[in-house]
């Protein structure tokens, strides 16, 4: 994704927010439409100072927008929501040194990347993630690319792609210790899953292709 779409998406539908009236069409708070208004300005030392004079207030107003882009119909408008709670988030962070909300946001845009967790059944006691083939509708992807299993289950991905994917956690927002190795076409990759918890997991090669293992007790 280029640098400037996520401003142009932001812009259009923040715009359509304070056309319509904030609070009546997304329950936003009075901090939030604030903190939106002065975005749309270009204020940064606005945004600041909104979130310096609130920050009790803060975490919450973030979760709230978090549940705003759940709730997005569209994806722009998905994506402009996370965006604004990211930013919020990070201003937060600068301030108080507390980084709970932007991992918070994080976790949340990468969730709702995914399609729904599923519970698959092992095969031979391993669970199977295939990295297929590019078709005309799916290219780059982890297949299922969100599963629940049990803590001590071995999860195998499977490279069924004509080209080459290399794939790890991502420790920051998630459990640690998924680590492929480059998996060339027909090559395969386990790895054992002892400690329960969310690992969150990107290929290095292509940014879209995520996944994430859910560990539970
Ligand atoms: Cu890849």
């Amino acid at each position: 994704m280029s640098s400037r779409r996520p401003y142009i998406a932001v812009a259009f539908v923040l715009a359509a927010f304070i056309l319509t009236g904030t609070a009546a069409k997304c329950a936003a708070s009075e901090i939030t439409t604030k903190f939106i208004e002065a975005f749309d300005a270009n204020d940064h030392d606005t945004m600041i100072a909104i979130v310096e004079t609130n920050k009790a207030k803060v975490p919450a107003e973030v979760s709230s927008i978090i549940e705003e882009a759940q709730k997005a119909q569209s994806q722009d408008e998905k994506e402009s929501h996370f965006y604004m709670a990211e930013m919020m988030a990070k201003i937060y962070m600068d301030s108080t040194g507390d980084t709970a909300p932007l991992l918070e946001v994080k976790r949340k845009s990468f969730d709702a990347k995914l399609t729904a967790s599923e519970r698959p059944a092992p095969v031979d006691g391993v669970y199977i993630i295939e990295l297929p083939k590019a078709a005309a509708d799916t290219k780059n992807v982890f297949r299922p690319n969100s599963i629940v299993i049990k803590k001590g289950s071995t999860v195998r991905w499977v490279n069924k792609d004509t080209v080459a994917h290399v794939f790890a956690s991502m420790p920051v927002i998630g459990k640690g210790g998924i680590s492929a190795p480059m998996l060339q076409p027909g090559e395969s990759w386990e790895y054992k899953f002892d400690k329960p918890g969310e690992y969150f997991y990107i290929c290095f090669i292509h940014h879209a292709m995520i996944g994430k293992i859910t560990v539970e007790e």
